[in-house]
């Protein structure tokens, strides 16, 4: 089965347990006021859009029982895993480490390091705690996609060209078969997700693929029907 996509229709694979859905930083720093994201001058608001139809393909995986992997951008509250030179970069007037209104900012565990209360990890699914922008650098994740059996990604979250596509990228380099989710991610900067966007579809998908998620949820419930025909979870 494959799912109609950009440059060109992705093939899922043959066991759908392969797959992961990957979120990508969906927490309060980057969402609400009060946080990384807001210290950094952007507007927080916009990335809210978003919540809803990404909550729709989480339902639409957990209802499959398949892999389902968030990610945390956040460092120890020593500040030991964050170079000075992350730590020093932009003129926000709080930066990480600092006490803001939700707790020191990016530091993991404080209220504002916490997943928004919409897409709240379930006890059985993967929280990858990640001091780069990158989900792969300095964390467990290639080894736990790899004991799992994981060779297909759908990759989701925010923000767009930066997390997002730093993890899509170092994912397409280890490689796993990748798919963004056109409005499942979202960015600060709306050309910069149109950019990011085209730039991981083009050249015949240097980086992977892209679809909107309705497309994905029909193929994957479609798929998992044909798998088990006598299933009630799709
Ligand atoms: N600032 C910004 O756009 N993003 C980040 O700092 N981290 C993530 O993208 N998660």
């Amino acid at each position: 089965m494959t799912i109609p996509a950009l440059p060109y229709d992705y093939e899922l694979p043959a066991d759908l347990n392969q797959l992961a859905l990957v979120i990508i930083d969906m927490q309060r720093d980057f969402l609400e006021p009060g946080g990384f994201g807001d210290a950094l001058g952007n507007d927080v608001q916009r990335l809210q859009a978003i919540v809803p139809t990404l909550k729709h393909l989480l339902d639409t995986v957990r209802s499959l029982n398949l892999t389902v992997i968030h990610t945390i951008e956040c460092h120890t509250p020593d500040l030991s895993n964050c170079p000075p030179a992350k730590r020093s970069r932009g003129n926000g007037t709080l930066k990480i480490g600092d006490a803001g209104p939700m707790g020191r900012i990016l530091i993991q565990g404080e209220p504002g390091n916490g997943i928004i209360p919409e897409l709240l990890p379930l006890s059985s699914e993967t929280v990858i705690y990640k001091p780069g922008k990158g989900a792969f650098y300095n964390t467990d994740l290639e080894r736990i996609l790899q004991e799992k059996g994981i060779t297909h990604l759908l990759i989701t979250g925010v923000t767009t060209e930066v997390c997002v596509q730093t993890t899509m990228r170092e994912a397409n380099d280890r490689g796993y078969e990748c798919l963004m989710v056109e409005d499942c991610t979202e960015s600060y900067f709306p050309a910069f997700k149109q950019a990011t966007l085209e730039m991981v579809r083009a050249q015949g998908g240097i980086v992977g693929w892209t679809a909107p998620a309705q497309a994905v949820i029909t193929r994957l419930t479609t798929t998992a029907a044909i798998a088990h025909p006598f299933s009630t979870a799709v």
